[in-house]
């Protein structure tokens, strides 16, 4: 197994978010990465290497080009108006509103949807690193690689077409999907604790990209607004969008079980990749996930993808206890190396 990385995920250090009412230290945090990338090296799971292929013309198929203008100059604008913290909204954009407002309070909440994912004057360098892992660990399989992990660092699955959100700015699984799908059928397996809203936006019309995702009940978890089992895409999509929600707290064999839906899900589809957003946010000491998901369970998740025999890129989502994050990771990768 081939890990990609950049140290450049550094430069993304937000300080602070908004949890339960309170600003709170923001969880997504340099040392998730660290943790995880120690752990591969400490336990030889293969080769490290840095991602050597531009995101650039992938971005521009998956994201508006309104919002990655924003992104790219969200903390000069911020600067100019004379701000010296991290770019966040306070107001957000009604529903049915056109209105395209030139100042930066304006524009910021048309594009963000909530206030956990703050622009510093760094952070655009670190997506795009983030988004050049994801689209290098692609290439892999296109050269032959039956199994890859993009170690993205920020994440990407909230991050839609035009809209960012649960910190993420650029989604860097649909990016990888997407260079993929031009050399066969993808499937998209999710496996974060959270819908993933943003992949699942951006591959809802199309049918050459299946989005399937195993996650807590929207009605009480974030994202809250989408991820319901009634959305499963629409026109050439209808069918490839498939939602399996569990209760906030369920057992893991419950989890497990949604797991095995979505991968026989994906067979229909008849995948020649797969991508997997992998969350740790399942893991019992997570700080967000309410599951309670141990080193079996993230074994049976590795044997249960490896079986499919399908080249895997497995692309990090969310996980905010590192060593638990780290550990469960390596349970996954492990379990499934031992099916190739
Ligand atoms: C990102 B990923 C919970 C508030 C949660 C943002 C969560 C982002 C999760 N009270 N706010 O899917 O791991
Ligand atoms: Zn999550």
């Amino acid at each position: 197994m081939i890990t990609i990385y950049s140290m450049a995920h550094r430069l993304h250090d937000p300080s602070w978010e908004v949890l339960d009412g309170e600003r709170v230290a923001h969880l997504e945090k340099p040392g998730r990465a660290e943790a995880v990338v120690d752990r591969i090296r400490e336990l030889s799971l293969g080769p490290i290497r840095p991602p050597e292929k531009s995101p650039k013309a992938l971005i521009e198929r998956v994201h508006s080009s309104e919002m990655v203008s924003f992104l790219a100059k969200a903390s000069t604008l911020w600067q100019a108006s004379g701000r010296t913290g991290e770019a966040t909204p306070y107001v957000w954009r009604q529903p049915r509103a056109t209105g395209r407002p030139s100042h930066v309070d304006g524009l910021i909440g048309s594009f963000a949807t909530d206030l956990a994912t703050p622009i510093t004057s760094t952070t655009w360098e670190a997506v795009l690193e983030s988004a050049a892992t994801a689209v290098s660990g692609a290439h892999l399989l296109l050269a032959g690689e039956p199994f890859a992990f993009a170690l993205c660092r920020p994440p990407g699955h909230h991050a839609g077409r035009d809209f960012y959100g649960g910190y993420c700015y650029l989604n860097n699984a649909a990016l990888a999907a997407e260079l993929l799908c031009d050399h066969g059928q993808v499937a998209i397996i999710d496996i974060d604790y959270h819908h993933g809203n943003g992949t699942q936006d951006i591959f809802y019309h199309r049918n050459d990209v299946a989005y399937v995702s195993v996650h807590a009940d929207p009605a009480t978890t974030f994202p809250y607004y989408s991820g319901y089992p009634s959305e499963r895409g629409e026109g050439q999509g209808f069918g490839a969008n498939r939602n399996i929600t569990i209760p906030a707290q369920a057992a893991n064999q419950v989890w497990l079980n949604a797991l095995e839906n979505a991968v026989v899900f994906t067979r229909r589809h008849r995948p020649r990749f797969l991508v997997i957003s992998i969350g740790l946010d399942t893991c019992a000491a997570d700080p967000l996930g309410q599951l309670t998901l141990r080193s079996v369970d993230y074994a049976r998740i590795g044997e249960l993808i490896g079986r499919e025999g399908v080249p895997t890129l497995y692309v990090l989502e969310g996980g905010y206890e590192k060593h638990g994050t780290a550990a469960s990771l390596a349970n996954v990768i492990l379990s499934h190396q031992e099916t190739l």
